[in-house]
């Protein structure tokens, strides 16, 4: 497994490093949120939605949207998308939307289901994940 390693000496530009056997890769820790956060498998819907912030230094208006995937397979879907500040904690975010069957496809029933978002800014990767739960009933 990789490691997440804090680069101290750079806080500000909310950097990790993860070490891989053969190279490290800059990774910007990013804060998803997952909506809902019980995902029901049987429900119908069109989309779920995902909430993307990220640290100081990086602007969530320049991720490249066609460069996220959840769970390293669904990809974001293009439009809608919406900058905004959903949670109003004065930190910029990112809306995006991903096919709800195309999510549930890769999520099995568990209380603690961890969901990852992947994805581009400005060239760089970053990562984020949120825990949610799956029920099939
Ligand atoms: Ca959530
Ligand atoms: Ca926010």
């Amino acid at each position: 497994m990789a490691e997440d390693v804090q680069i101290s000496d750079i806080p500000s530009q909310g950097y990790i490093a993860r070490s891989t056997e053969t190279e490290v890769i800059q990774i910007i820790p990013a804060t998803v949120d997952f909506d809902p956060d019980t995902l029901n498998l049987k429900a119908q819907g069109k989309w779920v939605t995902v909430y993307i912030e990220l640290p100081m230094g990086h602007d969530v208006a320049q991720i490249d949207i066609s460069s996220i995937t959840l769970n390293g397979a669904a990809p974001a879907i293009a439009k809608p998308t919406e900058l905004g500040d959903y949670d109003a904690d004065e930190v910029p975010d990112l809306m995006v939307k991903f096919d709800r069957s195309g999510v549930q496809a890769l999520l099995e029933v568990g209380e603690e289901v961890e969901v990852t978002i992947t994805g581009k800014v400005a060239g760089i990767t970053f990562d984020g994940s949120d825990t949610i739960r799956v029920i099939d009933k």
